[in-house]
């Protein structure tokens, strides 16, 4: 995955036009697309592999299964063009490592979850979460924008592994804090897609990454 703006578009919209019309905007400054199920679900597996054509796709299933279930959804994202998935924590290791084993391309581990919600069950096993990451051989996790001082605490947990941050916009966290914080990437949703003129929200949102990159 490129490593530029460091901003990921997740693409939680409907419709296939829409997505592939975002994709196209977003193309110049967006490293890379998120998609999950309200996509997929909505429009069909095949819409990972056209997205794919347009950039480089991570597929946000939160994979939360049995190990051999796990790495047959993970092999499925990897088969339609997917460069990476994400998968929860909370299976367990075993779990986490069939996908990685299944996986051509990047694993991402969620830790502690965004929401306020996030906050009841996730955060007390955060830590446990991350080490289970670097111990699976995963490529990186998932942090949250809204709490910059856990994404600095995971970061000390999971060395050089690639942290990736949501909830920066419409959740309220700031791209910038996450990336002062130790994520080397923000995704941001919402505060892109639904804006009158995505192109430009991007633009502004990677220039907050940028300036904070230099703090
Ligand atoms: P916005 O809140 O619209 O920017 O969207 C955030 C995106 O990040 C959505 O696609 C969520 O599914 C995703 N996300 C979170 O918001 N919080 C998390 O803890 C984890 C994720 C994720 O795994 O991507």
């Amino acid at each position: 995955m490129r490593r530029a703006s460091r901003l990921i578009v997740a693409l939680d919209v409907k419709d296939a036009g829409t997505a592939l019309r975002l994709a196209k905007e977003c193309r110049a400054v967006a490293d890379a697309v998120k998609v999950g199920w309200p996509l997929t679900l909505s429009a069909g597996p095949q819409m990972i592999s056209r997205l794919a054509a347009e950039a480089d796709v991570i597929c946000d299933f939160k994979i939360a299964d049995i190990p051999p279930i796990s790495a047959t959804i993970t092999a499925a994202a990897f088969a339609l063009g997917a460069k990476g998935v994400i998968c929860h924590g909370f299976a367990g290791e075993d779990s986490v490592r069939a996908c990685v084993e299944a996986a051509r391309g990047d694993v991402f581990v969620v830790t502690e979850m965004s929401h306020p919600g996030g906050q009841q069950f996730t955060a007390p096993i955060a830590e446990d979460l991350a080490k289970i990451a670097v111990k699976a051989g995963a490529s990186g996790i998932v942090a949250p924008a809204t709490r910059p001082e856990r994404v600095k605490r995971l970061r000390a947990i999971v060395g050089d592994l690639v942290i990736l941050s949501p909830g920066a916009g419409a959740q309220g966290g700031s791209p910038g804090d996450a990336i002062a914080a130790g994520a080397d990437y923000v995704i941001v949703g919402r505060a892109i897609t639904e804006s009158p003129d995505p192109a430009k929200a991007a633009r502004g949102i990677a220039d907050e990454i940028r300036a904070a990159a230099k703090r």
